[in-house]
């Protein structure tokens, strides 16, 4: 393709995100959605399912950084992580940087996600390589439910609530994951953006709220997806979830570019409207 890709959805009526392209890389529907890879003009490498940008290489560390580090940071000592969905890898490199994680398994609905990335976006599937990573192959809510207090932080690395992503963000699947978490577990979920849906953001938070002790939701920038910016819904059953609970060791934030202690913190600040929202769900 050449010219410029548009991404327009019902989910955020009205709104056109457009980036200029050089080149389709790959394009493929799968048995669960529409996949493809563009090189872009200016922004490097893009991964689009079912017509909505999931990462490009200018701005993906923001969002995948803030994904692992605020839960494994917040954690004291994370040593067996889930990921559900991620399937181009990203959140797995980040994991990856982590050198008390000892188990990281990974489970993705759609293998064909998985074999574009290893093939069309290495910056991303360089995370497959790390030795502690297993693939699984499979339904995020059928897995769950066959854990029990295994993992001490679950990552919910989803596209939008349409398509193969819909089933992350019903109550089923969160009551599994609580399950399926140790006692100190950490649940991380991508939690859209308070502008775009302040509904879906409420649905999340009052049901992360019933199952969990402590809930929180951060967030931040991310330029390249709808309206610049998404959230992080999170909950434990006994951890303090708004800032790190020891320090960042210098090895792992020499290697981050978002990421650090002040920003979590920060990231947990919202517009007063949105503060309303996340209070009253
Ligand atoms: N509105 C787009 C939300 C996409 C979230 N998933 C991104 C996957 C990157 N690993």
């Amino acid at each position: 393709m050449n010219g410029w890709f548009s991404e327009t959805s019902d989910m955020w009526p009205g709104i056109a995100l457009s980036i200029e392209i050089e080149k389709t890389l790959f394009s493929k529907k799968s048995g669960f959605q529409q996949i493809d890879v563009y090189e872009t003009k200016n922004h490097g490498r893009m991964l689009v399912l079912d017509g909505i940008i999931q990462l490009t290489y200018f701005d993906e560390f923001t969002y995948q950084e803030m994904l692992v580090h605020t839960p494994l940071f917040a954690h004291p000592c994370p040593e067996k992580v889930l990921v559900i969905g991620g399937g181009d890898g990203g959140v797995l490199r980040e994991i990856a940087k982590h050198d008390n994680i000892r188990v990281i398994d990974i489970c993705e609905i759609d293998e064909d996600v998985i074999s574009a990335s290893k093939k069309f976006l290495p910056k991303m599937s360089c995370g497959f390589k790390d030795p502690r990573v297993t693939i699984h192959i499979a339904d995020g809510t059928q897995f769950v439910q066959q854990q029990e207090k295994e993992y001490d932080v679950i990552i919910v690395d989803s596209s939008d609530p349409i398509g193969p992503g819909e089933i992350l963000f019903e109550q089923n699947f969160y009551e599994h994951s609580q399950k399926a978490l140790k006692k100190n577990g950490i649940i991380a979920i991508q939690g859209e953006s308070f502008f775009l849906h302040p509904d879906m953001v409420q649905k999340m938070v009052n049901i992360i709220k019933q199952l969990f002790k402590n809930h929180a939701y951060s967030n931040f920038l991310v330029p390249t997806f709808t309206g610049g910016h998404i959230g992080i819904c999170l909950g434990s059953n006994g951890l303090e979830l708004k800032k790190p609970s020891r320090q960042i060791p210098k090895n792992v934030q020499d290697q981050l570019k978002y990421y650090t202690a002040k920003v979590h913190e920060a990231s947990f600040v919202l517009p007063y409207f949105a503060e309303k929202l996340i209070k009253d769900a």
